[in-house]
């Protein structure tokens, strides 16, 4: 398998983790999809990442169905969302935050790298960036009543830890000005970060 996408990409890098988590072997082609879309379009009409092109060729875009395809190959006893009941939704809940998280830091890093600095509208940016805090401030408290444990109260970690430490990373990485009061998302995080499957996507 090749994932195409560099790590800075919050979707590409919760793919890597999971692949990682799971042991399943891929290479990894850091391309810069703004400065070589070419290289991504062969595989994905939408130059976009992350895409990971499987053995045979094929090419899966768009991160939750990705992590959906990995699970299956993984099969249920190792897949990294539960296969049904409360437990699964719980996961996919806070995954969703988790990546409503790292969605509205994209939006908002986006308007000043994108936009000359006369077009930037910083009420698009402040509007974002309230959300990014609310989410990351929700997710400490997920992160408090979890304690030692994992995000959705699973016995093993899933895909809503991942997505969650990955957001959260991305988050101060890409925003750094934002003041952020999540000391129990900290230290969540900071286990997560000090993983291997996470150590090997370093930022
Ligand atoms: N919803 C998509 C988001 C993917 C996404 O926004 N990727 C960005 C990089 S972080 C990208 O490829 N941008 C290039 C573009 O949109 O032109 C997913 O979850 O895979």
């Amino acid at each position: 398998m090749e994932l195409y996408g560099v790590y800075l990409s919050p979707y590409t890098r919760r793919i890597a983790i999971a692949l990682n988590l799971l042991d399943m072997p891929y290479t990894h082609n850091a391309v810069r999809v703004f400065e070589r879309p070419d290289v991504v379009r062969e595989h994905n009409p939408l130059a976009r990442v992350p895409t990971l092109v499987l053995e045979d060729g094929s090419a899966l875009i768009e991160s939750g169905a990705i992590l959906d395809e990995i699970d299956q190959m993984a099969g249920p006893d190792r897949a990294l969302t539960p296969p049904s009941g409360p437990s699964r939704r719980a996961v996919l809940q806070i995954a969703a935050l988790g990546v409503g998280v790292m969605e509205k830091a994209q939006w908002a890093f986006y308007e000043t790298r994108f936009h000359p600095e006369e077009k930037v509208h910083q009420p698009w940016i402040d509007h974002n960036d309230a959300q990014v805090i609310a989410g990351l401030e929700h997710l400490n408290g997920l992160a408090k009543a979890a304690g030692d444990g994992w995000m959705a109260g699973t016995q093993a970690i899933s895909q809503a830890d991942i997505s969650v430490a990955v957001a959260h990373s991305f988050a101060k990485k890409v925003r750094p000005a934002l003041t952020l009061n999540v000391p129990d998302l900290d230290k969540f995080t900071t286990r997560c970060e000090a993983l291997p499957a996470f150590q090997a996507t370093a930022l």
